[in-house]
């Protein structure tokens, strides 16, 4: 137990300051419940404090793990990696959808349209083959942990840890190309407005496909959304099983929605940069 004279010489000063700097309050509700506080010069909810934060202790963490290689990462998230070869492996045993057959699968569609100055349709696909792309992976979404890509003109093989919804999968997507396979992936929307397409099958280390991943990419007027410059559209799609649950598949829907903003942001950033020649 803290002694009671050592707890009143650790809170004084601390009201002391706060009586003299700060007189506005800010209230918020949390978890159901009331709070009122001050002290901070930039009131705000507490929220947005949270995730100055965790950015700042993921970037560390992440940043880390990085640099002490795959089989470290492996290692710290092998039983949550575990646990999500069962899930899929359930949803896939579960599920009526087949490669090559329309029916039987459920999709988790995300889209964003991003304004920005440098990125066009065709630049984002260039950035998003580049060596760039896996650099800025870790940063797209909090629940990103690894990506190695090798591409070979418009085809790229990955190796990929991430979760969604905190399911935290280690997987391959072995055949990612552009235009899409419709023959083994019947079911994909058709987004006949997308000029550039590509679609690639999403298979864990031992062999089973559990999702295919469809990524389109347009250019669209900034007129038609009241914007003064041109902007690029992109419609993520990740198809599974139909035993697939809908609430995990809106994890997925929010983390796609991050991954477009992010990663759009960093292509911007680049090529403003000159880091992607175009
Ligand atoms: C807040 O307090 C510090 C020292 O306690 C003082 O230097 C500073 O001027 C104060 N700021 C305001 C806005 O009153
Ligand atoms: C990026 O956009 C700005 C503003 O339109 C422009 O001045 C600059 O030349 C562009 N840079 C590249 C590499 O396209
Ligand atoms: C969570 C996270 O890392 N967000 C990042 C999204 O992308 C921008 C641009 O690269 C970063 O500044 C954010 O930190």
């Amino acid at each position: 137990m803290m002694p009671k004279t050592l707890f009143a010489f650790a809170t004084l000063p601390l009201l002391g300051a706060v009586a003299q700097n700060s007189t506005e309050t800010f209230q918020e509700n949390v978890g159901g419940y009331e709070f009122i506080k001050t002290g901070p010069k930039k009131l705000a909810p507490k929220a947005d404090y949270e995730w100055a934060a965790a950015q700042t202790a993921l970037k560390l963490l992440k940043d880390g793990l990085k640099a002490q290689g795959k089989d470290a990462i492996l290692k710290v998230l092998s039983p949550a990696i575990a646990e999500a070869d069962t899930f899929w492996k359930d949803i896939v045993a579960t599920s009526t959808g087949k490669l090559e057959q329309k029916e039987g699968w459920v999709s988790a569609d995300g889209e964003g349209i991003a304004f920005l100055p440098n990125v066009t349709a065709e630049r984002f696909v260039k950035w998003y083959l580049s060596p760039l792309a896996d650099v800025a992976n870790n940063a797209a979404n909090p629940e990103h942990y690894y990506k190695a890509t090798t591409t070979s003109g418009t085809a790229a093989v990955s190796e990929i840890i991430e979760g969604w919804g905190g399911i935290t999968t280690h997987f391959q997507v072995p055949n990612f190309a552009l235009p899409p396979n419709r023959e083994r992936y019947p079911f994909l929307h058709e987004h006949a407005d997308f000029p550039l397409q590509a679609a690639g099958d999403k298979v864990l280390m031992d062999g089973t496909v559990f999702g295919v991943l469809h990524i389109s990419a347009r250019n669209v007027k900034g007129a038609d959304y009241g914007q003064p410059i041109d902007g690029v559209h992109v419609a993520a799609s990740v198809w599974y099983g139909d035993a697939a649950k809908d609430d995990h598949l809106e994890d997925e829907r929010t983390h796609m929605t991050t991954e477009i903003i992010n990663l759009t942001l960093q292509a911007q950033k680049d090529i403003e940069g000159g880091k992607l020649p175009v």
